[in-house]
């Protein structure tokens, strides 16, 4: 899979070259890569934002150097996807990170300052799908933070990705909709607090049931909206 960011803080990606995505990344399995929104300006200042016509406080980034970005970055045959990171967008979740898992193409659009002109989405959505995504109600100061969220819940869908694939099928928001059980290792005694006696017996039927029942309570307990949902 493909997968670029354009932004003008390429750094925020550097974080990408750890772990198992930077692993995918030296395997070929994912070929990620950020692309500075400045090298699309033609002036000596280099220049992304202008202030906003009819007023309002801050700034906005102006359609010029996106245009010419999108036009380097996105496929000539529309099979791109364009996300582009905004609390104004719909809620990122389980269902949305497997369903870009399977796209050829993504392309996050970070902006900064207030925003980016509305254009340069009008004109994407004539060349690739386009979607506006928030991670949740609360307000980030760009879409780097946000987009790195988005790719790593991404790209570990991506077959191969992660080694272990039972681990994506038993963890929480898995096929069961329900929070994850609280795990233990080792010691089995810790600063006065004991692993749960069910856990130690060897018993696999009396674990899976104490672990459900877990699952269950705090899902009840903290996401009360995960058990009502259709
Ligand atoms: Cl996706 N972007 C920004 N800038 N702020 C956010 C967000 C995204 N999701 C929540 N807050």
């Amino acid at each position: 899979m493909r997968i670029d960011a354009i932004t003008i803080f390429v750094d925020y990606f550097n974080s990408l070259e750890l772990s198992l995505l930077g692993k995918a990344r030296s395997t070929g399995i994912l070929d990620f890569q950020a692309i500075d929104l400045r090298d699309f300006t033609n002036d000596k200042h280099r220049t992304v934002d202008d202030s906003p016509y009819g007023g309002g406080a801050g700034m906005l980034m102006k359609p010029e150097p996106w245009g010419d970005a999108l036009d380097q970055v996105l496929a000539a045959d529309g099979s791109s996807t364009l996300i582009v990171p905004s609390p104004a967008g719909e809620v990122f979740n389980q269902a949305m990170a497997k369903e870009l898992a399977a796209k050829s193409h993504l392309v996050f659009a970070c902006g900064r300052y207030e925003g980016i002109d509305q254009r340069v989405f009008d004109y994407a959505a004539t060349k690739a799908e386009v979607r506006l995504i928030s991670l949740g109600d609360y307000v980030l100061n760009g879409g780097e933070v946000a987009a790195i969220a988005m790719i790593e819940a991404i790209a570990r869908l991506i077959p191969g990705v992660i080694g272990n694939a039972e681990s994506l099928v038993e963890e929480s928001h898995g096929e069961a909709g329900l929070l994850e059980y609280p795990s233990y290792t080792k010691p089995a005694s810790w600063r006065g607090f004991d692993v749960p006696d069910v856990l130690t017996s060897g018993n696999h039927a009396a674990i899976a049931k104490w672990r459900h029942e877990q699952s269950v309570e705090r899902t009840k307990r903290v996401r009360p909206d995960l058990l009502t949902e259709d």
